[in-house]
């Protein structure tokens, strides 16, 4: 028996705690929820686990459920003792770390939560496609803040860490592989490189082209 269960989707946010449990050398199960969108069944499902219904969830080994990426980052640094993904609170890095955390999970993850099913937010339906838009767009501003952020090789720089992790799935989704190529090289290049990272890129190639850009 997997000490962790992960509930997740190839290709979706689940991704980010699969990698990481990868690298860490975790023995997880994982547990494909169905789509969470087109499949309510689905969707009812989690929610028993996980009430807003979002991966990744995980069931931590004594049964605990986690949710919010960024809390299990943090949490499965604590759990392995590694510094590897998570700069120790002596870390130069760690305000940076802390910083692009936050501002991943507390600024360009909601952008996907209100514009991937606009409906759920957007009553009128002709107003569901201009919403979507903004929001997109919006998405496009913050990952361009994060590009001129972005030290190299990696995002803090020389040493790699989970928001690297976070590039290497977040620009799998919208606005599209050609888009980030055009307007974000560096992050672009940084995802690449730890999509090939031999430690996760078995990990990777599972999630890879499986979440469809038009979510
Ligand atoms: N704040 C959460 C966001 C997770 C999230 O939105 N996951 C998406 C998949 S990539 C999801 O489950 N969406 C379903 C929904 O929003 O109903 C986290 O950081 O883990």
């Amino acid at each position: 028996m997997s000490p962790f269960i992960l509930y997740g989707e190839p290709g979706w946010g689940s991704a980010l705690t699969e990698v990481q449990l990868a690298w860490y050398g975790l023995d997880v199960e994982f547990r494909a929820t169905g789509h969470l969108f087109n499949d309510l069944a689905a969707r009812a499902g989690l929610a028993e686990i996980n009430p807003l219904a979002q991966i990744p969830t995980l069931l931590l080994p004594d049964g605990t459920v986690m949710t919010e990426s960024a809390a299990i980052t943090l949490w499965l640094a604590d759990h392995t003792g590694s510094a590897d993904l998570v700069p120790g609170p002596a870390d130069p890095e760690r305000a940076a770390f802390l910083r692009w955390l936050i501002f991943i999970v507390a600024n360009v993850y909601p952008t996907y939560t209100y514009a991937d099913d606009p409906s759920r937010f957007v009553t009128v339906e002709s107003a569901r496609t201009p919403f979507r838009e903004a929001v997109d767009a919006y998405a496009q501003r913050l990952y361009g803040i994060m590009e001129q952020a972005a030290v190299g090789p990696w995002f803090l720089g020389e040493r790699l860490s989970a928001i690297d992790v976070y590039l290497g799935v977040l620009t799998l989704w919208r606005p599209g592989a050609s888009w980030f190529a055009r307007h974000t090289p560096t992050l672009t290049a940084i995802a690449a490189a730890i999509r090939a990272h031999p430690r996760v890129a078995g990990v990777f190639a599972r999630n890879d082209g499986a979440e469809e850009d038009a979510l």
